[in-house]
């Protein structure tokens, strides 16, 4: 008849072995998420004060300097939108099991969206910067809000080519071939 402590050890040894393994498990994903991820930088430069003034209080929380009237005057087709609002890099291959994220560094809210096809946002006023009568963009998925300072992470995309805008500034685009 078995002792109680040696039986107690042998139950403590069937449960470290799962917990040992679900440590490993976890310990897998976050070591190959740091090499198989590509940043995709969502940029601004707004300027608190002005931004704030024109749209409403809490638009731009971190000081990129250009006011809303410098950003304001670029909302045309010839310019196609202040370039300092951008996504980085424009277009970009990501290998087979990279995954995207994307990194809002400047101080404005932005939508990282894939879309089927480049087009206008849903800020009418924003849509100046594009030629007149340009097709709104038709969102694939989730439209993948990015508040400053923020980052999300997408899922796996499919082999091939796809785009992705901020449906806000639809002027900010990246075309990703994603390879098999
Ligand atoms: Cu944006």
């Amino acid at each position: 008849m078995p002792s109680r402590p040696s039986g107690a050890v042998a139950r403590r040894g069937l449960c470290l072995a799962p917990a040992l393994l679900v440590l490993v498990v976890l310990a897998l994903p976050s070591g190959a998420l740091a090499k198989d991820t590509r940043t995709v930088f969502v940029m601004d430069r707004c300027e608190p004060d002005s931004f704030d003034a024109a749209v409403e209080p809490g638009t731009c929380v971190r000081n990129g300097g250009v006011t809303f009237d410098k950003f304001a005057r670029r909302l045309n087709p010839a310019d196609g939108g202040h370039n300092a609002w951008r996504f980085g890099p424009p277009q970009f291959t990501l290998k087979a099991g990279q995954t995207i994220v994307a990194t809002n560094t400047g101080g404005e809210t932005h939508t990282f969206t894939e879309v089927v096809d480049f087009g206008a946002g849903f800020v009418p006023p924003l849509n100046a910067a594009l030629p007149p009568g340009t097709p709104p963009a038709v969102p694939v998925g989730d439209l993948g809000f990015v508040a400053a300072g923020e980052s999300l992470q997408l899922d796996a995309l499919s082999a091939g080519s796809h785009r992705f805008e901020c449906l806000i500034h639809p002027w900010m685009r990246s075309s990703v071939t994603q390879e098999g």
